[in-house]
Parts: C-alpha cells; structure tokens; sequence
C-alpha cells in the first residue's frame, strides 16, 4: 500500500491545531520529540526534501509507526513549506521498490538502517530502510533527530548499525505503582487499570525509547513479588508488550526466585530439583503464550535479602542455567545479577561479587548474560569500573547504570550523567592489553560475545515531564544512545538533546552543554569528592550522612566506606588493606595501589590518607577537601547564572522550574558541604583554612535531620 500525504494541507492543519492550543504547552511531556517549526535555511532544506511519505509496507505496524512519527513531525517542523517536490520512501526489501535500489543493507544488521538521498525513475528521494521493520523506524528516528537539529546534510547518506544487542531499561516499579528509587511521580504502569485499560502514555513512551532504539524493558522491580507469575498479572504485562511491540520493544520480567514456593507450587525452590525446573519450564510456556516475544528475565538473587540458589547450597551458576532452560526452546534470555554482598562475609563490600562470580566463569549456559554494574558498590556518584569488566571472558557481561539519581540527587539536582557512563565505558581494564575497554567488554568485541547488552534502571514516572525534571530526560536520552553506540560522547549528546528538547540556537546550545558537562562533577564535588562514598543518610539516601554507624550491617554504614580518624580518611584497599586492587588487571592495580599514580577521583576510594598529607596542589589533604566542597557549591551557583542567562531563549514554564530546582540544588550543596565539613572536622580536630565559610550550624543541627517521608524509598 502506498501512503500519498499532502504536507501543506496537514501542516495548515497543524498550525490551526497548535493556535488553539493554551501558550504553556511546554511542560516537558513531548520530551525531546517536540518537532516545532523549523527556523531560516534549516527548514528550507528540509522542505525542500520532503513532501509526501511514502511506503509499500504500511500493513506492518512497525512501519505504520514509523510513517505516522514522519507525518506527524514533519509538517509541524517545515512550518507548511514542504514543497511537495521531494518525497521519503520507507521500508525493507519486502519492498520491491527498495529492493531495487542496491542499499548497502548488508552491512546494517537486523536493527540498523540505512538513509540515502537517491534518485529513481527521474525522482528525488530519501529513502529509509532497514532489514527489518524495526530498522526502518530506527531510521526515521534518526531522521528526524538530524532534522531536529538542523542538522541534516545536502546529501544524506548514512548507515548504522547498534554496537549492542540488548538496550534495555529496568523498571524498579512495584505492584502496588510505587517506584524503588523512583523520583518522578507514581509507576507509569497502572498495573490496577491494566490490561482493561492502556494508558496513551505506554505509547510515547514507546516512541520515545524507540527514537533511542531501546529495545526491552523490565517491567517490575528486581525486588520482585512473586505474583508477577500469577495469570492475572502475566495478562497485564501482555497488554503493555501489545502496546510496545510495534515499537521494537520487548518485554521482560523480573523474577522472584522463590516464586513458585511463595505461591505453594513446589516444596522448594533448589534449581537442581527436578519439580522446580518443571515449574519453571511451565510458567516460561504459560508466559509465552500471552507475550509470544517475551525477552526473558532478570533475577536479583541472594542479594540484600532477596532469595536464591545460595539458600539451596547452590551457586548462581547453577540458578541461573536452570532459569536459561525454561526460556530457551522460546529464545528467552536470562539476565542473572552480579549485585551482592553478604552480612555474613567479613571482607571489603567492593570485592564481594567479584569474589562470587569469577570463579563461576564458564559455568553458565549460552543465554544467560550476568548483568554487572558499572562499580563494585552501588551506583556511587564516581566509582571505579567494577573489577568484573575483562575478569569473566567466557561469560558475556552485560552492564547496569542508574538512570534514577538514587545517589545524586534525586530529581532535583541537574547532575547529566552521560560523562559517569563514559567514563566507565572507556575505563582500560587491560584484560587483553592496553585498550581493553570496558566498552569491548559490553559490546562483546573483547571476547566475541554475540550476546551483549546494557541496562539502564529507569527515571521514568507519572509526572507530566516523565524524569522529574526537565534535565533527567538528558539522562533518559542518553542511556539510549550510548546503549546505540558507547562511543559517542557526551558532550555530542548533551548537544543533541538541547538542540531537541529546546532549541537549536547556538547562544543556548553552547552553554548549556558545557553546563551539563560540569554538573556531575559538581555533585561529585559536594558529595563525595575524591573517591569518597556512599556517605547518604540511611535508608532512602537522601542528603549526608556521614557520622552514621550504627546500622546492623556494617557495610550499610557511612562510617565502614570512608573510615575517618583522627590521622586521615579513605578506605586502604591496597595489600596494607583489604587488597582490593588485586582484582584488576596487573598495570590497573599498580596504578590504584600507588598514592602518586591513583589520581584524586579515586584516591580515597584505594587509600587512607593523613590528613595533613600534601597534595600536587601543595595543600594537604584536609585543606584540598575544603577546596572540593567549596568548588562543589560555587559550580551550582555557576549553573544558576549560566541559567539565568539562558532561561529566557526557552518557554517560560520549563525555565522556572529548572531554576526552582537550581534553588534547591544550591541550598542543598549547602547543607552537603556544611555538614560534611562539621562531621570531617570533628573527626579529623582540624581546623578549617583562614577565610573559609564556616558551616552554618553545628554537626548536631546536621545530625538530627530527618527526612522520614523522602520520596523512592520502599
Ligand atoms: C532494587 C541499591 C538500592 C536498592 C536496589 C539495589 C539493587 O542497594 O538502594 O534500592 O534494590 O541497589 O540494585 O538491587
């Protein structure tokens, strides 16, 4: 079938539409696919390019997706210029029209695509294609992001394929709609309505992941409940992967392990019984009835109190296999965690899961990917990359970021993630040698792993704006792109989203990217600096905690990760110490183990430190962590005159919030700077620096704060 669509009668109709439309539309809803009229030569040339969008598939759904995102944001962005003169064709070699035009397809995989302006039979085209539906739609998407931006070149002539095969958010969304470290309102699954019901949001929010090419989501949180398995649940997850499918997006589940005891199936939940496997083998069937494409499961096993085959006497290996074959005669996957630490074991929390898991390397059946994340502890404002990057070659590692600022902030801090994610991703472990990254790693090029992935735990809400603010959709986009390509950086993307998400005018773009830039070292700065971590208050990690030790884990305490005294502060894991440098690659823990090579992002992480030590600043210790809180604060008040000065190029709904969270971000540094400083001075009985602001109160103010009803905590 072919789709004729006339651009001058749609965009007039467009416009008529947007007149009657209240002027504070801008509420951050539309995220970064606002599609708003084009300014000057940009939209002359996409109207020069485009004026029909036409295809012969238009019966498959991902392709009718794919026209209906053209049609709906192309006349709105050429303004009703389009010239009708040029004309998109859209597709795969289903399509004779495509198949004769000799695309480089071989060279884009199942999800890639190609873009080429062409001519055929004396017409201009540009021609959108991918082997699959899917790719297609990634095209157009693609398209679109360069339209956007006013970005698109005289000749278009791209192809891209994704570096990384699973690109998955995990939802930590409970049953009940709350969200475990959620910032953004209630879970955008509203799991009581459901599968009656669909909410129109499951659908941009498809469109949003899809112009990313995110291609899964786990629907409910790792802290799993059991009735997830249930029929009437696995309805109300079909219904969403219905919505999604047409998206590219599957389905996944987090799974309990004790499942199916908890639901009084079995006796027992010991992988090696052959009536547990039974059970298994069922619900994976029954599952894939209702979900034909079901994507597979995640599982948090014997880690903070969830249960697994530990309690059986049984490795995760031997767990994870049993799962794997439930779900392979389906394609299923099984994305078994590396996340855990035991009450029970004695030695330093940063090497515990290395210590689990190396030795199972080799163990685990062909569709089991073990899912690591990005350091060894837990999402910390700056880590290390964890020591299981390059230590596992026969196993394919997948790697965990949190999207949601659990550690950084919440919603209302501007902290843009993207230079954390690199990091990482760049970070050499020197498994095979110099240029071992962690990247070659999840991408699989290190060892050849065809199973490869990265997930993300999601920001995403019911809140109007999705994130919780404006700039955690930044974080959003960019675990999608990175997840495309770990080789972008961030500063491109930063770009990329301004661009769409505001607009394309440099006097905005420039600085708000190089303000984006900063802003997690900011947050580093006033939270955590120099290798510092994990110093939140307890429980639901918001503001400091430092002074905090009586907890009954000892690895839940402040007080375990920085380990103040009155001589210094830093945790030893050199071979004076826990020895934790041991677990990285020869020229990597010779870098770690050496004060003079570490490098200060790290230094406190790998050692203890006297305070009166001298840095390559010349100040010692103390003084240059002053210096780090002070910068910390003077960085966010930096980003409120940046804002400041480029609030009014946007709407002014969007504005004013960021600059009511910019607020709270300054009072907040305040009170993280303030109170740290307290605590640490205490300890340390130093003084602080001639001229330095002392805190505004005394470190019993600080430690008598409460914040009983922070939001995300369950
Ligand atoms: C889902 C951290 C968070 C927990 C989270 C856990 C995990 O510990 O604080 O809320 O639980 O990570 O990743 O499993």
């Amino acid at each position: 079938m072919r789709t004729m669509f006339t651009m001058r009668l749609a965009a007039a109709i467009a416009l008529m539409v947007a007149a009657l439309q209240p002027a504070a539309a801008e509420d951050g809803y539309e995220l970064w696919l606002r599609y708003r009229p084009l300014a000057g030569e940009a939209a002359q040339a996409l109207a020069a390019r485009v004026g029909t969008v036409e295809t012969d598939e238009r019966t498959d759904p991902t392709i009718a997706a794919a026209v209906a995102e053209l049609e709906r944001a192309l006349p709105s962005m050429t303004g009703g210029a389009g010239s009708g003169g040029g004309a998109i064709l859209i597709g795969t070699p289903n399509s004779p029209r495509i198949a004769a035009l000799g695309l480089p397809l071989a060279r884009v995989g199942e999800e890639g695509f190609v873009l080429r302006d062409v001519t055929a039979n004396g017409r201009r085209m540009l021609v959108i294609a991918g082997n699959r539906p899917v790719g297609a739609l990634y095209g157009a998407f693609h398209f679109l992001r360069l339209a956007q931006q006013g970005a698109l070149p005289v000749r278009l002539d791209i192809t891209e394929r994704p570096r990384v095969k699973l690109r998955l958010l995990n939802h930590w969304d409970n049953l009940d709609r709350t969200v475990e470290r959620g910032y953004s309102g209630q879970s955008i699954w509203d799991w009581w309505k459901l599968p009656t019901a669909t909410d129109p949001r499951y659908v941009d929010y498809a469109r949003a992941n899809a112009s990313l090419g995110i291609n899964g989501a786990v629907l409910n949180n790792v802290n799993a409940k059991p009735d997830s398995l249930t029929p009437e649940w696995i309805a109300k997850a079909a219904k969403v992967a219905d919505v999604l499918r047409p998206y590219g997006i599957r389905v996944y589940l987090s799974a309990r392990w004790s499942a199916p005891v908890e639901l009084k199936q079995t006796a027992t939940a010991d992988p090696l019984d052959p009536a547990v496997a039974a059970w298994w083998r069922a619900k994976a069937d029954e599952i894939y009835r209702a979900i034909p494409d079901f994507g597979g499961f995640v599982v948090k096993a014997n880690s903070e109190g969830q249960p697994g085959p530990q309690d059986y006497k049984r490795t995760h290996a031997e767990g994870a296999n049993m799962l794997a074959a439930a779900v392979k005669p389906h394609g299923g996957i099984v994305m078994w965690r590396a996340f855990v630490y035991s009450e029970v074991d004695p030695d330093d929390r940063a090497k515990q899961a290395y210590s689990e898991f190396k030795p199972l390397d080799g163990r685990f059946a062909d569709n089991v990917i073990v899912q690591v994340k990005n350091g060894a502890i837990d999402f910390q404002p700056r880590e290390p990359f964890h020591p299981l990057f390059g230590a596992m070659p026969k196993t394919p590692l997948m790697l965990e970021v949190q999207i949601t600022k659990e550690y950084l902030g919440f919603a209302t801090h501007l902290a843009y993630l993207a230079p954390m994610w690199s990091e990482v991703l760049e970070a050499d472990t020197y498994a095979k040698g110099r240029g071992s990254t962690v990247a070659k790693v999840v991408d699989g090029s290190l060892e050849g792993h065809r199973l490869t992935g990265m997930a993300g735990v999601a920001n995403i809400g019911s809140d109007r704006n999705w994130s919780g603010s404006i700039f955690d959709q930044a974080n959003w986009y960019a675990f999608g792109r990175l997840a495309w390509n770990p080789a972008l950086t961030p500063q491109a993307i930063a770009g990329e989203w301004a661009r769409q998400t505001f607009t394309p005018d440099p006097a905005f773009v420039t600085p708000v990217t190089a303000m984006m830039m900063g802003s997690r070292q900011a947050v580093v700065d006033y939270m955590t600096p120099m290798g510092l971590a994990h110093l939140m208050a307890t429980g639901h990690h918001y503001g400091p905690g430092p002074w905090v030790g009586d907890l009954a884990r000892p690895e839940w305490n402040p007080t375990y990760y920085h380990r103040a005294d009155k001589d210094g502060i830093g945790f030893d894991r050199t071979r004076t110490g826990s020895n934790a440098v041991a677990q990285y690659a020869a020229p990597v823990a010779k870098r770690f183990a050496d004060k003079r090579t570490v490098g200060d992002d790290f230094l406190l992480w790998f050692h203890h430190v006297g305070w009166d030590e001298r840095q390559p600043s010349g100040r010692t210790l103390w003084e240059e962590l002053v210096t780090r809180y002070d910068r910390g604060v003077a960085s966010v008040e930096g980003m409120q005159r940046t804002w400041a000065g480029l609030a009014p190029l946007i709407d002014t709904e969007r504005a004013a919030q960021i600059a009511s969270f910019l607020v709270i971000q300054k009072e907040e540094a305040i009170w993280w700077r303030d109170a740290s400083l307290a605590y640490f001075g205490s300890v340390s009985g130093r003084k602080l620096p001639a001229g330095v602001r002392p805190p505004a109160h005394d470190l019993p103010y600080y430690e008598a704060i409460r914040h009983p009803y922070a939001p995300g905590h369950h």
